[in-house]
């Protein structure tokens, strides 16, 4: 049978552990993911922790997934990789090796006990949209339009965490 392949956004962060290479390590395993290809990534973000301050800055990125994988099945594979990489859910809002939110699904809008698509972060957050504006610049969130104005609507001092473009994965 076909399956309709839809396009799907992944966001990365980790602050411990030698977080370039977590997320580098992260991004190789998405697309190693069955029926999954990885169409591109955001580069590296640097950005201060959201939570508390007394951990390590953050590395960031966002990848670009064309998958036949449905969303919650996605969303397994995300938890597994964390697995891979020694997640260990300490304090909230906590330093970790590595985190993988499913970020936007198709134009799906998902809301079950543990998987919210859209991530309700995205317009709130600039080490969430400013690595998905940059591969998507005309994104649009489903049930809420293009998330450039929904980022201009929002004011600064609640999204700004000093997110800054660190270089290009290699
Ligand atoms: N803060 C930043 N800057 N980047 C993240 O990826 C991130 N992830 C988290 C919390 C702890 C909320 N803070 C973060 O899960």
């Amino acid at each position: 049978v076909l399956v309709p392949m839809q396009l799907a956004y992944i966001g990365l962060g980790s602050n411990l552990e030698q977080p370039r290479e977590q997320i580098k390590r992260a991004l190789q395993s998405l697309g190693e993911l069955p029926e999954t290809k990885l169409l591109d990534d955001s580069g590296f973000y640097e950005s201060k922790p959201m939570g508390p301050s007394d951990q390590p800055d953050y590395v960031n990125a966002v990848a670009e997934l064309e998958t036949a994988l449905d969303a919650e099945t996605l969303f397994r594979h995300c938890q597994s990789i964390e697995q891979q990489q020694g997640r260990i859910r300490q304090r909230h809002w906590g330093e970790r090796t590595i985190d993988l939110d499913v970020l936007l699904y198709g134009q799906e809008q998902i809301d079950t006990t543990d998987l919210t698509v859209p991530h309700p972060g995205i317009g709130q957050r600039d080490f969430v949209y400013l690595p998905l504006l940059k591969i998507s610049p005309d994104i649009v969130i489903p049930g809420k339009g293009a998330l450039k104005e929904i980022v201009q609507s929002c004011a600064s001092d609640e999204t700004d965490y000093a997110c800054t473009f660190a270089g290009n994965i290699k």
